[in-house]
């Protein structure tokens, strides 16, 4: 089979019931609304192989040395084996018991004292299974610092082995896990806020004093330590401008970005002067101005410095590098003059992020690219949206972040904004889709909302732009709050 993603992998899990939603009783007798079990996966060879791909990948990205691997019996033992076949490593095997006869050993293979071996698993809820086969291979004189599971129900296994020295390194989360199934229409809404408020309720890692560590667990279930605004401004790796855009959020406690949808130059002069101090960001469309003038540009960005924001013209480039070279640039607009930020369509390949380059690097400019979009049946999804992610990593030195609706990448040097918000879901009548500041900034790890409507239908702008602004920094700090902040 072709190498799937994590995406399909997921709905394959779902598809040979790996993945269960209903009511299920647990060892402990809790009853859980979501069942994984992953044993299933010993008969879908595919499936088997591509999961060992996957924590093998997981290994060589985080450049981890190990002489030995060892699977946690059992579900994990054909895993291991695959792996060690496939590259050539060496294997481990734990007995559960020892044998009663013969050598009595408990773990079978070949092995110095000081061999460091690097431990697999399929599911972790507490992680205390990974922690009984690192106590039976420290016993052997076998040393332990990490530690690949497939899939992390996020109930505290990560700061307990951390707890213990053993990094674990998740490669799907539980919320990734239902964030994939929701999007694909696999469960419902209700379904998937059940299940996390099952596993916010039910977190297993209860830390003690002895540890230094006195944070409560409701606190730590969060698997990354996540960077505030201010620290990822001073990244040495990130972009200027989002650099500058961080240091505004900071500063003006704003996740906001207002999008000035009017046709009217005065009505947006207007606007950014009164919502300025409530926004980090303000994106325009300027081609629905009936009036442009370069006039009102200049006006505008004494308007962005007077109140401390940055201007995102929505251009959306999507040609070839030459021609979006001159869109760029020049024509009536000459977007490159006023803009410190604009954004593009990956659909050409990387010659517009190379054209748009050669005008807005030198200006110290900045630019987004679309890797999904708020509108129904967009077919900005899967694995574009992944050769999306990976052109801006090559193009690290313009590109500074992603139109999406959910993170799409973890490297925190880059900005993820997001589209289609308001304070309830739903949408409008021409595919524009809507969730609310919480779900984008505290769920889906995004970092600006990008708001229109929600402020300019409402009767008072002002206070509906400081809904908006409070709302989002609220899901912000909230976020960090989870993450052991
Ligand atoms: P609204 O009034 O909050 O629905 O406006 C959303 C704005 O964001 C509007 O200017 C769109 O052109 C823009 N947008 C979007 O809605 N969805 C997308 O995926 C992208 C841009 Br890219």
């Amino acid at each position: 089979m072709a190498d799937i993603n994590l995406d399909t992998f997921i709905l394959k899990m779902q598809d040979v019931n790996a993945v269960k939603f209903g009511k299920y009783k647990l060892k402990s007798g809790i009853w859980t609304p979501i069942y994984i079990d992953l044993r299933v996966l010993v008969s879908h060879p595919l499936l088997l192989n591509q999961m060992s791909k996957f924590i093998y990948q997981r290994a060589q990205d985080e450049n981890l040395k190990f002489d030995l691997l060892c699977g946690v019996p059992y579900t994990a033992l054909p895993i291991a084996t695959i792996i060690c076949s496939t590259h050539e490593l060496p294997m481990l095997i734990r007995r559960k018991e020892a044998k009663d006869y013969g050598t009595k050993r408990l773990v079978e293979g070949s092995f110095k004292e000081g061999d460091t071996c690097l431990i697999i698993e399929d599911t972790v809820t507490s992680g205390a299974s990974i922690l009984e086969t690192a106590e039976v291979l420290y016993k052997e004189g076998l040393k332990v610092t990490d530690a690949i599971v497939l899939m992390d129900r996020e109930q505290g296994a990560v700061d307990m082995l951390a707890s213990k020295g053993i990094r674990l390194h998740p490669i799907i989360s539980m919320f990734k896990l239902l964030d994939v199934l929701k999007a694909s229409e696999r469960i419902d809404a209700s379904t998937a806020q059940s299940v996390r408020e099952f596993i916010l309720a039910n977190n297993t890692f209860k830390p003690n004093k002895e540890n230094g560590n006195d944070v409560p667990a409701s606190k730590k279930q969060c698997v990354e330590r996540e960077l505030s605004y201010e620290d990822r401004a001073k990244l040495p790796n990130v972009h200027p401008v989002a650099s500058k855009l961080l240091n505004v959020m900071a500063a003006k406690q704003s996740n906001l970005c207002l999008s000035a949808d009017v046709t009217g130059t005065e009505e947006l002069l207007q606007l950014a002067d009164m919502l300025g101090p409530k926004i980090c960001l303000l994106k325009t469309h300027v081609d629905i101005l009936k009036d442009f003038t370069e006039a009102f540009s200049e006006k505008l960005q004494a308007v962005s410095e007077k109140h401390n924001f940055l201007i995102f013209e929505d251009r959306k480039f999507a040609d070839i590098g030459n021609t979006v070279k001159h869109q760029y640039e020049g024509g009536l607009y000459r977007i490159s003059s006023w803009s410190h930020v604009v954004n593009a369509h990956a659909v050409p390949g990387a010659g517009v992020v190379s054209g748009l380059a050669s005008v807005g690097t030198p200006m110290g400019r900045g630019c987004l690219l679309i890797a999904q979009m708020s509108s129904r049946g967009s077919l900005a999804t899967g694995t574009y949206t992944e050769a999306v992610v990976k052109m801006a990593e090559e193009h690290s030195d313009f590109v500074m972040g992603f139109i999406c609706g959910s993170k799409v990448t973890k490297r925190p040097e880059f900005i993820h904004m997001t589209p289609g918000v308001q304070m309830k879901a739903g949408g409008d009548m021409l595919g524009q889709q809507y969730t609310t500041p919480e779900e984008v900034i505290f769920e889906k790890g995004c970092d600006v909302i990008i708001v229109g409507r929600g402020i300019l239908e409402a009767s008072d702008r002002p206070g509906a732009a400081e809904a908006y602004r409070k709302s989002g920094w609220e899901a912000y700090t909230r976020r960090m709050a989870k993450s052991g902040q």
